[in-house]
């Protein structure tokens, strides 16, 4: 391939994930919005942190082989909706489904499909709720809609899923039966840890509610705010 070509196609491909990354860019605020505002009106994160990932070219290339999709870029942008990807970890099952509903009330985001692996888990054991998403991008001169997927996970079902990761890798995608049927069992255990913990989340709730008086919000108001209306002059 001469030069030129080459370099015009290098080009084109950074391009092309140019857009991803604004993508992610963009819903990462649209998340990181909801987490203040949220826990501003609740004193409460719904969200424990989120993660984004490109998918490396190579892994781009090897899905549109794998999936029979042209090798080219108009193709792969339309068929491969998990080029950007965004992880949001959340303390328990309840939140997921709270972010998944705040983020499909925004009018401009379209929410293309749901793909729920916690009602309906894999057969490896796998669960998480999937959100394939459009996202629009404003850049010099148009509004892309981009393709985006978005995970959301608790805590105990992406410790899973970063084990069973990682083993696929080790045993390229061929574990063991036994470690296979252990991994089943500890989806499982797993599943039942996140419903305790939420339980017990529920009940400490309800505690504290009854212990506060009626009438008097529990209000922690910073010193230094305090100060700044006992000593106006000396601001
Ligand atoms: P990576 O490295 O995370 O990018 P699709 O062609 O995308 O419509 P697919 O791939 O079955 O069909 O979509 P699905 O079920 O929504 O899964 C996509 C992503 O979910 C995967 O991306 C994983 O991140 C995760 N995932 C799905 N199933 C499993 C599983 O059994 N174990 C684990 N650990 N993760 C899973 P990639 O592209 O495979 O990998």
């Amino acid at each position: 391939m001469e030069v030129n070509r080459l370099e015009r196609l290098i080009r084109e491909m950074e391009r092309f994930l140019m857009l991803y990354k604004f993508a992610i860019e963009e819903l990462r605020t649209r998340i990181e919005i909801l987490r203040q505002e949220f826990e501003f009106i609740h004193a409460y994160s719904p969200i424990e942190h989120v993660t984004s990932r490109i998918k490396s070219p190579e892994s781009i290339l090897q899905k549109a082989e794998r999936k029979g999709i042209p090798l080219n870029l108009p193709a792969i942008r339309e068929n491969i909706r998990d080029i950007a990807g965004l992880r949001i970890i959340c303390p328990f099952v309840s939140d997921i489904y709270k972010v998944s509903d705040l983020l499909q009330k925004q009018s401009d985001l379209e929410v293309e499909e749901c793909r729920d692996y916690i009602q309906h888990p894999k057969p490896s054991g796998y669960r998480s709720l999937h959100l394939l998403v459009q996202v629009p991008v404003a850049t010099s001169n148009q509004i892309d809609r981009v393709w985006a997927e978005i995970q959301l996970r608790t805590i105990a079902m992406d410790f899973w899923a970063c084990l069973e990761h990682k083993l696929n890798y080790k045993y390229n995608y061929q574990i063991p039966e036994p470690l296979l049927n252990e991994l089943r069992e500890a989806a499982e255990t797993i599943a039942q840890l996140d419903a305790r913990m939420e339980k017990i989340n529920r009940e400490a709730n309800h505690i504290k509610a009854a212990q506060q008086r009626p009438g008097l919000p529990e209000f922690h108001v910073p010193q230094a705010f305090l100060k700044m209306f006992m000593e106006p002059d000396r601001q």
